[in-house]
């Protein structure tokens, strides 16, 4: 195993600082992300795009069509309506179980100080694994003419870590706080400018050995379709806030075509 160390940069990031996580965890309060740059040493992402190309002929790809908010269509609403929009998204993915197994991602993943810093960044006592073999540690792709549309995400928060930028293209895009899922404010005039494009999303000025948190169940959010011959390549990590839990099998057959 290597040492946490030499795989982040501990120095301009004391992660294992209570003051620091608290800094931390006022900016992704106040703006709901925070992007840590260079997070990742230099030599590491080199490390770890090699290691992913290496992989990505075993990634499953995927299309679908989806609402902004993950569900499925309503049929009391006409199909029109902004709910019922369908948009197109496609990627490949890596699954835990594919990232090798002296990987730094799974020292960092599985690094104590890391999770404990992530717990605190995010408001939760303690951090667990995903139960199943499978959506812990993901790695995604996007080649040339591939995005992930605009959505809401499911879960409170995600953490990224980008490997390689494409060409062009491939910008992480977003509208803070614009519905209110715990009070079911779905702000369908809000989503549909937009979508309609009549109103500006903020975007992430993200270069690879970034460690983003973004808490997107509120803040809608898309990744622009890749321009190209440089596939984008990003990392994602996923936690639980509590023992034991996988992922949804039907989940689990969406994101990656198989159970375990
Ligand atoms: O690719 C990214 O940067 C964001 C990914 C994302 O929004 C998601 O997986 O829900
Ligand atoms: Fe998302």
């Amino acid at each position: 195993m290597q040492k946490l160390n030499d795989i982040v940069d501990l120095d301009t990031y004391p992660i294992e600082n209570t003051a620091f996580g608290e800094r931390c965890l006022n900016i992704l309060k106040s703006e709901g992300v925070l992007t840590l740059p260079g997070f990742l040493q230099e030599n590491v992402i080199e490390k770890l795009v090699e290691e992913a190309e290496l992989q990505k002929q075993n990634a499953y790809f995927t299309t679908s069509t989806h609402n902004v908010y993950l569900t499925p269509k309503r049929s009391d609403l006409e199909a029109e309506h902004v709910f019922n929009r369908q948009l197109c998204s496609s990627k490949g993915c890596i699954t835990t179980d594919q990232v090798p197994p002296g990987s730094y991602l799974h020292t960092v993943y599985n690094a104590e100080i890391f999770r404990q810093f992530i717990a605190a960044v995010v408001g939760e006592n303690k951090l667990y694994e995903y139960a199943d073999p499978l959506s812990s540690i993901n790695v995604h792709f996007a080649s040339e003419g591939q995005e992930l549309n605009w959505h809401f995400d499911n879960s409170e928060f995600a953490i990224t870590l980008l490997l390689q930028s494409p060409k062009a293209g491939g910008r992480f895009e977003y509208v803070k706080d614009l519905r209110r899922a715990e009070q079911d404010d779905m702000n369908y005039a809000g989503v549909e400018a937009v979508l309609d494009e009549k109103a500006m999303p903020s975007y992430l000025k993200v270069e690879p050995g970034t460690l983003v948190l973004f808490r997107g169940r509120n803040s809608m959010h898309r990744v622009t379709p890749t321009k190209g011959d440089r596939t984008r390549i990003l990392v994602v990590l996923a936690y639980n806030s509590e023992p034991g839990i996988a992922l949804s099998e039907s989940a689990r057959m969406t994101f990656f075509g198989r159970l375990g």
